[in-house]
């Protein structure tokens, strides 16, 4: 059915391109252009660059969708808005591609793009974070991480570290990730929600990083002039690059950050450096969110092409880490 779809595409798109070339333009659109023979052509839209993360998801997806495996992979990046990312899926659907993948930035607002693609009869795999759609037949499944359990997780960790703090106050500054992100409302609904059932624990300090580095920092370092560091004890940041910042912003002031002493480090991702600093009791806490994404999406389109049923989630392999279970040997075996 796709391939009948295609070809009608693939017809379409070339009186498109004979019309624009009449009138001594350029084809709009580059890709149509080439001859994709047999290959199964998949589009995926990408929210950004901002984190080694996203960069290792990026890499994973294109190394699993490649010539000789019989794909045609179409990247875009969507520079972090969404509006960027509508507009590549609806560039996808004039292409006429067989799949689409989308790493949505943001939960809502996909309803009438993933419309326009289901009428067009391109299924849809959501990886990553997730959509809040009002039918979700619009998407065909979602491969991604348990936000909400990476929350819990990190929460349940970040109580060891503090317990013997129990007759004081905890203070927290939160650094946030994108607003309305999946990865966000899970870790951040995690840490509001022990802060509620732990009546010495407060949110002193609670913005948005961006999930960058650069973000990360200049929140850490003007809750340390705001507040005084001595009056903050977790940094409970929701990426690695959010922690780097606020662990450069703690160098550059001379705050104290560990295990042993100063303020408690709690992140996501457990990116390779960050397994390490974990494991030598700079970082308390390390949630891991598994980018190497391609192999699962590779084997839902494989089941898909061969016309069989697909799960409509499902989650990634994920533990969390604490210096108490964290080795060398662990830390090899891992690939971002
Ligand atoms: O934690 C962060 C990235 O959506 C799970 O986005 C992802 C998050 C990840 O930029 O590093």
């Amino acid at each position: 059915m796709f391939r009948v779809k295609k070809k009608i595409s693939a017809l379409m798109a070339v009186m498109l391109a004979i019309s624009i070339t009449a009138c001594g333009s350029q084809s709009a659109f580059g890709e149509f252009d080439e001859d994709n023979g047999n290959l199964i052509v998949v589009g995926f839209s990408q929210p950004g660059a901002e984190s080694t993360w996203r960069v290792a998801l990026t890499d994973s997806v294109k190394e699993n969708f490649t010539e000789e495996r019989g794909y045609k992979l179409i990247y875009k990046d969507g520079r972090s808005k969404q509006d960027n990312q509508i507009k590549d899926i609806r560039t996808f659907i004039q292409q006429g591609v067989d799949y689409i993948i989308i790493s949505p930035i943001v939960e809502t607002g996909w309803d009438t793009v993933l419309s326009e693609a289901k009428d067009a009869g391109i299924p849809v795999i959501i990886c990553d974070r997730n959509v809040v759609v009002e039918n979700e037949s619009l998407y065909t499944a979602f491969v991604g991480s348990d936000f909400t359990a990476e929350g819990e997780c990190a929460v349940s960790n970040l109580e060891k570290y503090i317990q013997d703090d129990e007759d004081g106050q905890i203070n927290i500054v939160h650094i946030q990730g994108t607003l309305g992100s999946s990865a966000q409302l899970g870790r951040t609904k995690a840490i509001e929600e022990a802060v509620k059932e732990h009546s010495n624990w407060n949110i002193v300090a609670q913005d948005c990083g961006e999930f960058t580095k650069a973000k990360g920092r200049e929140i850490m370092a003007q809750a340390i002039e705001e507040l005084g560091a001595e009056n903050i004890d977790v940094a409970y940041c929701e990426n690695d690059e959010e922690a780097y910042g606020a662990i450069q912003a703690m160098n550059e002031a001379g705050v104290k950050y560990g295990n042993k002493e100063g303020i408690k480090i709690v992140s996501f991702d457990a990116m390779n450096s960050a397994m390490v600093l974990c494991m030598n009791g700079h970082i308390s806490v390390e949630v891991e969110c598994n980018p190497l994404q391609g192999p699962y999406i590779y084997n839902l389109i494989s089941r898909l092409e061969k016309g069989n049923a697909v799960p409509k989630i499902t989650y990634v392999h994920e533990e969390c880490f604490t210096a108490d279970n964290l080795a060398p040997e662990i830390i090899e075996k891992r690939r971002f």
